[in-house]
């Protein structure tokens, strides 16, 4: 973030007291903070005990005796799937809509309790018939279809684990996910919409498996896109044909507290994406504490809408998990939010009377450039709480949420987690936190933050500092997926005993948060994490590229955006000269990892500017990236290589 931006929002002095009717029907109240304090553990204990069924109830709270191996609540067991499904039905809400599915075409369908837990129990016999054992792993690769849901809670039904993959991620990125967690079977559809077109993804889990040498024994092909697909006997199987010939009946067994649920990849500062791992009791309890008292929900009366893709965190906790924990009905739209216009989006909260929204800055950035009359031509007077996540989100886009989609009158939760944090952590409470445009404000009651310096010391009221998390949480990762050290070093080597969550952050004079950015070479874009290592990685594997540096410079609308700085092998600049390099290396880019890592610019360097102990200094670059003078390059190997470097860019290169 830009010393400007910084200024601004420091600067920024609007504040939203809740407003008094709101907050005399308000799920959370201020007397959450107090009984937190007062005994943190014994708080989330009665969270866990009223929000959850436990089908054995737990004795230990919390076990900290390994740290930083969490164990919550381990003495219970439960069923995660049993706890978003059947308890619904059994307490007599089988009739509420679980679902209002909206395709990206236009076609919808709405599926209650009773409906999801029916088609649930089923697609649970039918994994099971496959050979799906308690603890295996399943690879889930969709378009956003109700099926994607009862897939992900199918495998948690039987203890299996699964691992999602965002649709958009390559064949190389599926395969590289598929082999880290040894999956069994991979469940997928033939295609989904996206921008009127149906992507395939059938044909990508084809490529991914074409080498053989996985374990992968069942690929479960759900129809969406109509497109043809190419068909693997024995081993590629429709869900429609099997469904029907599984059991109706299936009985939720229960698993320990610490039983694992799922993995999910992200990108870390090295080359190669972390297998973050959640686990069933701790988890859920967060996810539905979190989802009850941030969003204010009220199941019998709101209708809930997370604009988020399965494929990411937000997708598993607040479309998945907390959601459905909790009874709520909610909205699952496919496709994207300007198609087949630009106020699709406004339309569906029209036409299901969404009260709860919850989507990304970079979302509202780009409503906010198609300007305000988009939105305004439909009714959104049904809103009454929004919510953001994903990245700091600026002032002005934080009033004009307010203003435009809120008619300002809804309060405006900023919501700071991440995936590892597995559910939110810094957020204000509606009806309780007196709001601040720009700022994530305070932990949730039962949670433990602070912004320390780097030798792990509080910083004073409007100092900055890195963020850390100084207390275990319900909801927090148990560790990486086949890689206990990386773990340990990555979130506690720094301080030994506090969470080192790689964000920057300043508490103001209230003690406030506001979250300033990754101090990593994570970037963020469009709320989704990338790491320079990787698309560095796959940049360098193109036979064109010697060398590359890439940088997340700051964009208007995505928040960052991927920057590579490239240098071409000798032998293949005649090669490259002949060749639209730029076109060639964003297309390479997207086809190994994905579209959303695809660079917007590519510069063709002779140089890279590095340390005299060979470190690529990133900060220059993103001076070069974003248009500002260089700074202090003092610290170079070569001193000269900055001025080439910006002459050529100068220059047109
Ligand atoms: C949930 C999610 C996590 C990173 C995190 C931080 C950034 C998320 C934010 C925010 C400022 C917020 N981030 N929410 N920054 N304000 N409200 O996004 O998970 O994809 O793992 O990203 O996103 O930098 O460290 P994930």
């Amino acid at each position: 973030m830009s010393s400007d931006t910084i200024d601004n929002l420091l600067h920024e002095s609007r504040r939203f007291a809740p407003d008094p009717e709101f907050a005399a029907n308000a799920v959370a109240s201020a007397e959450l903070y107090e009984e937190a304090e007062a005994d943190r553990l014994a708080f989330w204990a009665k969270q866990a005990r009223e929000l959850l069924h436990w089908h054995k109830p737990f004795t230990r709270t919390l076990d900290w005796s390994n740290p930083p191996f969490a164990k919550w609540f381990d003495d219970g067991e439960l069923n995660v799937a049993y706890n978003c499904l059947d308890r619904h039905v059994l307490a007599g809400n089988g009739d509420r809509v679980a679902i209002h599915w909206e395709g990206e075409p236009g076609d919808s369908r709405s599926i209650t309790y009773a409906e999801l837990t029916a088609d649930v129990k089923r697609a649970a016999n039918l994994l099971t018939s496959l050979g799906v054992r308690e603890g295996d792993r399943v690879a889930i690769y969709m378009p956003m279809i109700p099926e994607a849901v009862v897939a992900m809670l199918a495998v948690a039904r039987i203890g299996a684990v699964h691992s999602v993959v965002f649709g958009g991620f390559s064949a190389d990125s599926l395969r590289s996910r598929i082999d880290d967690a040894n999956a069994k079977v991979v469940i997928t559809a033939d295609g989904g919409y996206r921008k009127g077109n149906v992507f395939p993804l059938k044909s990508a889990v084809d490529a991914a498996l074409a080498d053989g040498g996985t374990n992968v024994e069942h690929v479960l092909v759900v129809r969406r896109g109509g497109n043809d697909v190419e068909w693997v006997a024995g081993r590629d199987l429709w869900w429609h044909e099997e469904l029907p010939q599984v059991d109706a009946d299936h009985e939720a067994k229960a698993f320990g507290a610490e039983h694992p649920l799922y993995i999910l990849y992200t990108s870390g500062t090295t080359g190669k994406p972390k297998g973050i791992i959640h686990t069933s009791g701790g988890y859920l309890t967060q996810c539905a504490y979190t989802h009850k008292n941030v969003f204010d929900l009220h199941p019998e009366t709101d209708v809930y809408w997370c604009s988020a893709d399965i494929g990411w965190v937000t997708g598993h906790s607040y479309v998945v998990y907390g959601p459905l924990a909790n009874g709520a009905t909610q909205v699952l739209y496919e496709g994207t939010p300007e198609f087949p216009k630009p106020g699709r989006w406004w339309e569906i909260i029209e036409k299901y009377k969404v009260s709860i929204f919850y989507t990304a800055p970079t979302a509202i950035r780009s409503f906010m450039k198609q300007g305000r009359q988009i939105p305004q031509q439909s009714d959104l007077s049904s809103l009454r709480v929004l919510g953001s996540v994903g990245e700091p989100i600026n002032p002005e886009a934080w009033i004009w949420y307010r203003e435009v989609i809120g008619g300002d009158r809804t309060p405006i939760v900023d919501t700071w987690w991440q995936t590892e944090t597995g559910s939110i952590m810094i957020s204000a409470l509606p009806g309780v936190t007196t709001l601040k445009p720009g700022s994530a404000q305070v932990p949730l009651p039962g949670i433990s933050i602070d912004v320390v310096t780097d030798a792990g010391e509080s910083v004073g009221p409007d100092e900055g500092g890195l963020l850390v998390i100084t207390e275990p949480w319900p909801s927090m990762l148990r560790g990486i997926w086949g890689d206990p050290e990386r773990y340990k070093e990555t979130y506690w080597a720094k301080f030994g005993d506090k969470y080192f969550a790689g964000d920057g952050a300043r508490k103001d004079k209230d003690g406030e948060i506001w979250l300033l950015g990754r101090v990593d070479d994570v970037m963020n874009v469009s709320g989704h994490r990338l790491s320079t290592a990787e698309i560095e990685s796959a940049l360098v594997a193109h036979p064109f590229v010697a060398e590359s540096a890439v940088v997340g410079a700051s964009d208007e609308t995505t928040g960052q955006a991927v920057v590579a700085f490239v240098i071409i092998k000798r032998s293949h600049q005649e090669a490259a000269a002949s060749t639209d390099v730029n076109a060639e290396l964003r297309g390479h880019v997207a086809q190994q990892i994905g579209a959303i890592a695809r660079p917007r610019d590519i510069y063709i360097v002779e140089e890279l500017p590095k340390t005299r102990s060979g470190k690529i200094m990133r900060r220059l670059l993103r001076d070069v990236a974003e248009g500002r003078p260089v700074g202090d390059t003092t610290t170079l190997a070569d001193t000269t290589v900055m001025s080439i470097i910006t002459d050529k860019l100068a220059g047109g290169a």
